[in-house]
């Protein structure tokens, strides 16, 4: 069976009206192949807009709707994913390049976040606090927010936005969706999956989540729809530096999940064979293709020489080919711009000194198709192409003498993402934990940078954005606190002793 073929028999099994993926001026790519798969439709801004419109007047019903009654619908989606994750994940894999565990990992993701959030729909609670004057009680209520726009990357197609949305509808708001142009056949997979689940609910409000497959300009009418109270957006600090500002500038709330350019740091005490694995997932699982890929390796000199060689072996012989029959453990680049960032950031890196193993594109079937042998560069020292996320398998690895070198290099990038360290030692794996330690908003001891679990609060700090998704206490960013003082008693004492009487 073709790619294309197989598309389609997936969407139409998942549930995606026909017309949605043959009819349209959108052209969906697979990566695997580089073929054309399916055309769709460009949402417009005016259809963009009048969706936000729709969302929110959803929104007006289902904040009254208890939240545990809202979590029945999650409940629901979560069951339809279950029975969905054959064929989902397999259009992820399609769609983004992902090998099959990693596509089918994904959707175990959303399975994950639907249970949390099912969860939380009963944990929603505010404080009491005591208060200072007699008679009076003081709390803190949580409630929904609006309508939420969530703006997703192609390296994650469907599990970012579930996080966002299954937190989202929990929480009592409503949901516009732009997807990357290059992964919106998963979208309307998913969406098809949540009417499902909707639709045996019963009295879901239309409109509740949206999905709008388009262009940039998409994306622009939630970032300045006055409707819109938050933006859940992913991608690179470009985009964010863009859309941060637009938020703040009217006051709307932003989840910002934006560039990594992780760091691990090997130590004396570490457990080779274990670093060795956690490094390999870490820098060229999903082709280097994580937010959270490991990009910057830092060695101490003592087991230099008996880890990188190691490493260098397992550059060399790992598979590279077709996600969907080979068995092969590195898929395809995204496009052909993918692999262009990658040569660039190679080449000077070449030019600054740079020791280069792999790196160069491999014929698998097509043309049209970018797979490349991911690449391990021994870098003299971090400058240049190291100090930015170039989002493709390169591991650069420095040696360093000194732990405290070692750290202040590890944070001596935009980004704050994720980081790891490989010790067995006590205090370096506390001190990298500590207020002087990595200063990413994910710090790992003995696994490595990527793969995190949902049920932590996700995302970084610096260039990376600040924001945090998926689990701990992220619902509060999807929910408006009021702080409610209560008076029981006959009189009305004043706080901080003032008095005021009128007569
Ligand atoms: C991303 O790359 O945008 O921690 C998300 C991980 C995954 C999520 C990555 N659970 O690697």
């Amino acid at each position: 069976m073709s790619v294309k073929t197989e598309t389609a028999s997936l969407l139409s099994k998942l549930g995606v009206p026909k017309k949605a993926y043959t009819k349209g001026t959108m052209a969906a790519h697979s990566p695997v192949t580089g073929e054309q798969v399916a055309s769709l439709p460009a949402a417009t801004s005016a259809g963009a807009a009048a969706a936000v419109e729709r969302a929110d007047a959803a929104f007006r019903k289902w904040r009254m709707v208890p939240a545990p009654r809202r979590g029945e619908l999650v409940r629901l989606f979560g069951e339809e994913l279950r029975a969905a994750k054959a064929d989902l994940g397999r259009l992820v894999s399609i769609e983004a390049g992902k090998i099959p565990s990693e596509g089918q990992g994904e959707v175990q993701e959303m399975i994950d976040i639907c249970d949390f959030a099912v969860g939380l729909s009963r944990q929603l609670y505010g404080l009491t606090i005591a208060t200072e004057r007699p008679g009076h009680r003081m709390m803190e209520t949580w409630h929904p927010l609006g309508v939420v726009g969530v703006i997703t990357a192609f390296n994650f197609p469907v599990a970012v936005w579930s996080w966002n949305t299954a937190l989202a509808l929990v929480c009592g708001n409503t949901v516009v969706w732009k997807p990357s142009e290059k992964t919106s056949l998963t979208a309307l997979a998913c969406q098809a999956l949540l009417e499902k689940a909707a639709a045996r609910m019963g009295d879901v409000p239309d409109g509740i989540c949206t999905v709008l497959t388009g262009d940039r300009a998409v994306g622009e009418v939630l970032v300045d729809h006055p409707k819109v109270a938050l933006v859940s957006a992913t991608g690179s600090t470009r985009m964010g530096r863009d859309v941060g500002p637009r938020l703040a500038k009217r006051f709307a709330r932003a989840i910002l999940e934006l560039g990594g350019n992780n760091g691990g740091i090997v130590c004396p005490s570490a457990d080779l064979d274990m670093a060795l694995r956690a490094i390999a997932f870490g820098a060229m699982g999903t082709a280097g293709q994580r937010c959270t890929t490991l990009r910057r390796l830092f060695v101490h000199e003592s087991v230099y020489d008996r880890l990188v060689p190691r490493l260098k072996k397992a550059y060399e012989s790992v598979s590279v080919g077709n996600p969907l029959d080979s068995g092969a453990l590195v898929g395809p680049l995204i496009d052909a711009q993918a692999y262009e960032g990658m040569q660039k950031a190679l080449k000077a890196a070449k030019a600054a000194g740079g020791k280069i193993t792999g790196g160069a594109r491999v014929k698998v079937g097509s043309d049209k198709a970018y797979y490349v042998e991911p690449a391990l560069v021994e870098m003299p020292r971090q400058e240049g192409p190291v100090l930015e996320e170039t989002f493709a398998p390169i591991l650069y690895v420095m040696k360093y003498a000194d732990f405290d070198g070692a750290l202040a290099a590890h944070n001596a990038v935009g980004a704050g993402l994720s980081s790891s360290i490989f010790t067995l030692d006590l205090q370096e794996a506390e001190r990298f934990l500590s207020a002087e330690g990595s200063d990413c908003g994910i710090a790992n001891v003995n696994i490595g940078t990527s793969g995190a679990e949902i049920g932590g609060a996700f995302g970084g700090e610096k260039e990376t954005g600040g924001g945090r998704e998926s689990g701990s206490d992220a619902w509060k960013a999807y929910m408006r606190r009021a702080t409610n003082t209560i008076n029981y008693s006959k009189a009305l004492p004043l706080a901080q002793g003032v008095s005021f009487d009128i007569d």
